[in-house]
């Protein structure tokens, strides 16, 4: 079924009615709670998963598990080091939460007393900032600045009563280049009390954007790069490693994404649909003003909130729209060979230099290929610069890419595999008969 059928039999309709015009005034209620001082007011009861919201799904990373203590949600992150799959083959030796890179998702609800009590298993001093969060300003996190820094051993308690909803994210702001290249770092999400109708959707996805540099055949990130950054990752995976995004068709779907980039904004392009711009850092966006697009422009230290009908059934692509972004470990400073004939010379170069990994004749494309079948070795601890076998080919793509699996039968929202085409909706290779009717050519080519 395509959009246009859908249209026709009211399938994508309904859903842009609840997307689109079923706005009330409830949105904007919940500004004016926001900022009308709700820390002046008691707290409200925790919110429960289920009853009071719809817990978000981050891919790759679980969310911060709680308990209620005498009417206070109660939160526990221990930041330590961890040796984190980045991909299949490449793993780091990173600074993280919980056993993890990034941190687990940390979810409240709106009017709710939350405690998250922070442990330092790292070797030095950090603290935790709750950014784009309202709350009083010694829990803001700001080594120096709102409290002494976290010594190692040491557990510190923050508190507070959660006075707005959207997308947040917390992050080390104690030697923030270096915690935060390491990778110290994870999504907040707040959900309102009284949602507007427009809030609910069947799948809540979060997406923390970051980028490291890890040199190949070596395991730690190096905070020192300022420019040249060679992973680029989702949830801190880079593709092949990414888990999709499974929805059927008809659901609404949200992705938040979050950009804790060092240096870096991104360009994110979603394929085969247009979705609407609902929330940035500073919360929701009322309806009239969401503007659609199909590229979200996330710069560093800012968080948006997109929306959309899972309408078209395939494998749709979302990644960032950056060149280099969807690269592999790239070294930069190697001269342009597009072209070039270069038998023998890689492995000259490689006998001098181990880590030397080199464009192709035909560009970047030919790497993976090589590494895949056995003509060419990656340094240890690396993985090929572009992608993974795809159902057709080698996806040339690697990086901060994912893929979003749009199906209109689904038993559950486990990976289904490969979209399985319908006859003729598949690229294909001209027939000489096409050729002949519609170019006037005797021969392909
Ligand atoms: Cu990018």
């Amino acid at each position: 079924m395509n959009r246009r059928d859908m249209l026709k039999t009211g399938a994508l309709v309904g859903g842009a009615v609840a997307l689109g015009a079923a706005n009330s005034g409830a949105a904007e209620s919940q500004w004016s709670e926001s900022y009308a001082g709700v820390a002046q007011q008691p707290a409200l009861a925790p919110g429960l998963p289920g009853k009071d919201y719809t817990p978000v799904i981050t891919p790759d990373i679980s969310s911060l598990p709680w308990k209620v203590v005498d009417g206070v949600k109660v939160f526990h992150l221990v930041a330590e080091e961890v040796w984190h799959d980045f991909a299949p083959g490449f793993k780091g030796k990173c600074w993280g939460y919980n056993g993890a890179v990034h941190g687990p998702t940390i979810e409240a609800v709106e009017g709710e007393r939350i405690r998250i009590y922070v442990t330092n298993k790292l070797k030095a001093p950090t603290t935790v900032h709750w950014h784009g969060v309202f709350l009083p300003n010694g829990m803001d996190g700001v080594g120096g600045l709102n409290q002494r820094a976290i010594q190692p051993g040491e557990t510190f308690k923050y508190e507070w009563t959660v006075r707005q909803s959207g997308t947040f994210m917390y992050h080390s702001h104690h030697d923030e280049m270096t915690q935060m290249a390491m990778g110290m770092m994870g999504m907040m999400v707040f959900h309102p009390r009284k949602p507007s109708p427009d809030y609910k959707v069947d799948r809540d996805f979060a997406i923390m954007l970051s980028e490291w540099r890890i040199d190949p055949g070596t395991s730690t990130p190096n905070p020192n790069e300022m420019n040249d950054f060679n992973v680029l990752t989702m949830n801190a995976k880079c593709y092949p490693g990414t888990e999709p995004l499974v929805a059927k068709m008809g659901d609404r779907v949200r992705l938040r994404f979050g950009n804790l980039s060092a240096m870096d904004h991104h360009s994110i392009h979603l394929h085969g649909h247009y979705f609407k711009i609902t929330a940035t850092n500073g919360g929701r966006i009322p309806t009239a003003a969401q503007p659609p697009g199909s590229t979200l422009f996330v710069p560093v230290g800012d968080t948006q909130d997109v929306e959309f009908i899972a309408s078209e059934p395939g494998d749709w692509a979302i990644h960032c729209h950056m060149t280099h972004h969807v690269m592999n470990q790239m070294g930069h400073d190697f001269p342009n060979v597009v072209g070039v004939q270069k038998e023998g010379f890689d492995q000259k170069v490689r006998d001098l230099l181990p880590a030397y990994m080199m464009m192709g004749e035909h560009g970047m494309g030919e790497h993976g290929i090589h590494v895949e079948a056995g003509h060419m070795e990656v340094p240890k601890n690396s993985i090929p610069m572009v992608g993974a076998r795809g159902p057709f080919d080698y996806i040339t793509m690697g990086g901060m890419f994912t893929i979003l699996k749009v199906r209109e039968q689904l038993a559950s929202y486990d990976d289904p595999g490969w979209y399985k085409h319908p006859p003729g909706t598949v690229a294909d290779v001209a027939s000489v008969d096409e050729l002949r009717r519609d170019l006037g050519k005797t021969r392909p080519g």
